[in-house]
């Protein structure tokens, strides 16, 4: 375990109301610790409830289903992934939630400008008010239907945004017109005058980005913005970490976690992210764990609710990929030995998350939390000093603190070296969100 003081900067609270807030506070300050703890446990369940509707539109064929699969982690082939195809395939609003986290919900929608999805009546048809935005597909150059939608879907003051798919056909082309040396082989006019004499993948992409987004300004999209994709490592080549990053930073504050919780560790940074919002929770569940359903811990002189406690280092595990389902999965992706990737990971993975193990961790950050005592009161915001005056909470609470807090830094470090092991030794690079 990674020492208490190292991770002990001022932590940022979560997206929860003033009221919520000041009911803790409140409670706490009249020395009623169940009825704040009752609180703490109301927020996180809300939490654990909020779902996030994505919506994946476009024309048929375009990609949407293998999209959705591409977000969710899923090959096109393995069981629970959507119908993909070369005919028209989905002709009704399917919902995909996530496999590991099922409140994030990707919608496959029906291709617009069908016979029986016309472009006057589709959002209505789709049940617009539903999601929380939308993505617009398109494998060519967007059309009419494309630029309508969003502009219908601006209107209703919802974002949307430009994905164009398969991408990797066209740099798999326009590769083609170039030797092995990577020098142009087509002597037209026509070829030498639109390409450069040497092959060069990003000047391929900006191209077909610009044409895009000029395309859409043509159909009265103002400052459009389009991200390439494709389905095969669709959330580290091209544009998809890009795109990614671009939803999270979109959406509110009380659904980033959600949508945090179900991103696949592409990179350092989005490990960094994961670990940013889970910890802005640790307190809440400290608190939740002071609660009526604490018991007294054998040979520890503080009482504690140990299932709060398991459910949130399961969580992390989840979050972070340490199970052996989410370990395997990746070991085939990068074909190593899964041995080679559980070789660098330090903290216990999800099925050896038990009450005993959470004991025995206990024990461990009881040390830190009587030697840290002040410094937990100085970087819990707003309930931190009250919290300290309480005689019963005044160890539990920093001793489930420290816990959470560790564990979960542990965790995210052993997802970046997990990260690095799987990357190793491939040409993979792993993209940073920048
Ligand atoms: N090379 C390549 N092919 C893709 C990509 N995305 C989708 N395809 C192929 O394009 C075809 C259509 O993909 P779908 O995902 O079924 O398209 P759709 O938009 O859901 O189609 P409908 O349901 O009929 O509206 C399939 O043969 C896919 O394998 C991609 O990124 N790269
Ligand atoms: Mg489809």
């Amino acid at each position: 375990m990674a020492s208490a003081e190292a991770h002990l900067e001022a932590e940022a609270l979560p997206p929860i109301s003033e009221g919520d807030m000041n009911e803790i506070r409140a409670a706490v300050e009249k020395g009623d610790l169940t009825a704040a703890a009752t609180k703490a446990h109301e927020i996180l369940a809300n939490e654990e409830q909020i779902q996030l509707h994505i919506a994946v539109t476009g024309e048929s064929g375009s990609g949407k289903s293998s999209f959705v699969n591409a977000m969710r982690g899923l090959q096109d082939h393995e069981e629970g992934a959507a119908e993909i195809g070369v005919t028209e395939t989905t002709m009704e609003c399917s919902p995909y939630p996530h496999p590991q986290h099922s409140h994030v919900i990707f919608w496959d929608l029906p291709g617009i400008g069908t016979p029986k999805f016309r472009p006057d009546t589709y959002l209505k048809q789709v049940h617009f008010d539903h999601y929380d935005f939308f993505i617009i597909i398109s494998s060519s150059r967007f059309t009419c239907n494309d630029a309508t939608l969003a502009k219908a879907i601006q209107a209703r003051g919802k974002h949307f945004y430009f994905v164009r798919s398969k991408v990797d056909q066209d740099v798999s082309n326009e590769r083609k017109l170039y030797n092995e040396e990577g020098v142009l082989k087509a002597k037209g006019k026509q070829a030498t005058e639109i390409r450069p004499q040497r092959y060069d993948e990003m000047a391929v992409l900006a191209s077909i980005r610009q044409d895009c987004e000029r395309n859409l300004a043509r159909l009265g999209i103002r400052s459009p913005q389009v991200f390439l994709v494709c389905r095969d490592d669709f959330s580290m080549m091209y544009d998809g970490p890009r795109l990614l990053k671009t939803f999270l930073d979109d959406l509110p504050s009380e659904k980033k976690l959600s949508f945090l919780r179900c991103l696949a560790i592409t990179s350092r940074e989005v490990v960094r992210q994961k670990k940013k919002e889970l910890m802005k929770y640790v307190w809440l569940k400290s608190l939740a764990s002071c609660g009526a359903s604490a018991v007294p811990i054998p040979g520890l002189s503080t009482a504690v609710d140990i299932a709060i406690l398991v459910t949130s280092l399961k969580e992390y595990c989840r979050t972070f990929g340490l199970s052996e389902e989410s370990l395997q999965k990746l070991a085939e992706q990068v074909n190593k030995p899964v041995k080679e990737l559980k070789a660098v990971i330090k903290t216990p993975l999800h099925h050896e998350i038990t009450k005993d193990l959470v004991i025995k961790l206990l024990t461990k950050s009881i040390g830190s939390a009587v030697q840290y005592p002040l410094l937990v009161l100085k970087v819990i915001p707003v309930v931190g000093w009250v919290i300290g005056s309480l005689a019963s909470a005044a160890i539990s609470f920093p001793t489930t603190f420290f816990l959470l807090k560790n564990f979960l830094s542990d965790a995210a470090a052993d997802a970046e070296r997990v990260l690095q092991k799987a990357l190793e030794g491939t040409t993979q690079k792993s993209h940073l969100w920048s």
